[in-house]
């Protein structure tokens, strides 16, 4: 099985006001300077940047209920909509880079309006699900997937900004990995709603293989549905990426990480990646440098490159 798709359409989202700390949307030119975007082109791949999305200001951006900036960040999540589902409608793999993870209310949006029969993979310390009622921070970077829940939008009020939102996923279409930090509301939401859910407790107990296996046989039994990953930074263990505004203990390895991106890669239907919350202002040159390290690694496995080795297409050991 391989990566059917050739082509990467690349957004940009300098987008930080989901969460309380800035330099996270210094992220997306710090991981072009790092020479991500090249290593998919020598990988093969055509990539299409279509650079950093432009946002409009909104000076009297007051907290909805205890929502902060959700004017800002719907505008800018329906802009981010728009590019992904035409970026998929050409037949690019959508590779969003954060930014916090507020932006995946638009890149899932978009993922979901072209591809409708699409499946979520959500690889987080969080599961983001707060509704914004029990959110504890008003952080829109933890209300994500409330937003976006059909059968969660009795939980989920009139948010100004937020009107454009399409409920365009059910609760039996995500799967969790990595989770290790969930408020009350969370974990309820989790089990009342059964959601597919493997939290370290789980990776720790049944290895990461098993997770894998279960998790894509829930979502997607017959491989058959496109799959949108979602890759929050800090589901990597703080000691491969400290440089992330919510670092939480007891992460996923390197090796985890990547064995997650090999296998999703494998199925051939990955056609929208995000990669949020790295924060290159955050801990010392040495931390930023070994984040943006793990977060080209996690993407090139996200793309094919796989650590057993690969062949390309028209390969032929040389001969004298
Ligand atoms: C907490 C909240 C969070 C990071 C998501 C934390 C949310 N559950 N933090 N991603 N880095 O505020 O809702
Ligand atoms: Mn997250
Ligand atoms: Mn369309
Ligand atoms: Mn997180």
């Amino acid at each position: 099985r391989r990566l059917a798709h050739r082509d990467v359409g690349v957004l940009g989202v300098p987008f930080c006001k989901g969460q309380p700390r800035p330099g996270v949307a210094q992220a997306p030119q710090r991981l072009r300077d790092y020479g991500m975007l090249k290593k998919l082109e020598t990988m093969g791949y055509r990539v299409h940047d279509y650079g950093d999305l432009q946002f409009q200001e909104f000076p009297d951006d007051y907290p909805a209920w205890n929502i902060k900036y959700p004017r800002s960040i719907g505008a800018s999540c329906k802009k981010i909509s728009n590019v992904v589902e035409e970026v998929t409608e050409k037949g690019q793999v959508a590779l969003t880079l954060g930014g916090d993870h507020s932006l995946s209310i638009g890149t899932v949006h978009g993922h979901a309006m072209a591809e409708p029969n699409m499946c979520l993979i959500w690889v987080d310390a969080h599961s983001d699900i707060n509704t914004p009622m029990a959110s504890p921070s008003g952080n829109i970077h933890g209300m994500v997937l409330s937003f976006l829940a059909k059968e969660l939008q009795k939980y989920v009020p009139r948010v100004p900004g937020m009107e454009w939102v399409k409920p365009c996923l059910s609760t039996k279409d995500i799967a969790f990995i990595g989770l290790r930090d969930l408020d009350p509301a969370e974990r309820c939401i989790i089990e009342q709603y059964n959601i597919t859910c493997y939290t370290m407790h789980e990776v720790d107990r049944m290895g990461i293989h098993r997770v894998l296996e279960e998790a894509l046989h829930s979502v997607n039994p017959n491989l058959d549905r496109p799959i949108h990953l979602s890759y929050d930074i800090d589901s990597l263990d703080p000691a491969v990426s400290p440089s992330t505004g919510t670092p939480v203990p007891g992460g996923l390895s390197i090796r985890e990480g990547m064995y997650i991106a090999e296998e999703i890669a494998a199925t051939g239907q990955l056609t929208g990646i995000d990669l949020v919350e790295v924060n290159p202002e955050l801990g010392s040159k040495q931390d930023q440098e070994l984040t943006l390290f793990t977060a080209c690694e996690i993407i090139g496995a996200c793309f094919g490159k796989r650590r057993k080795g690969n062949v390309p297409e028209d390969y032929v050991i040389p001969t004298p």
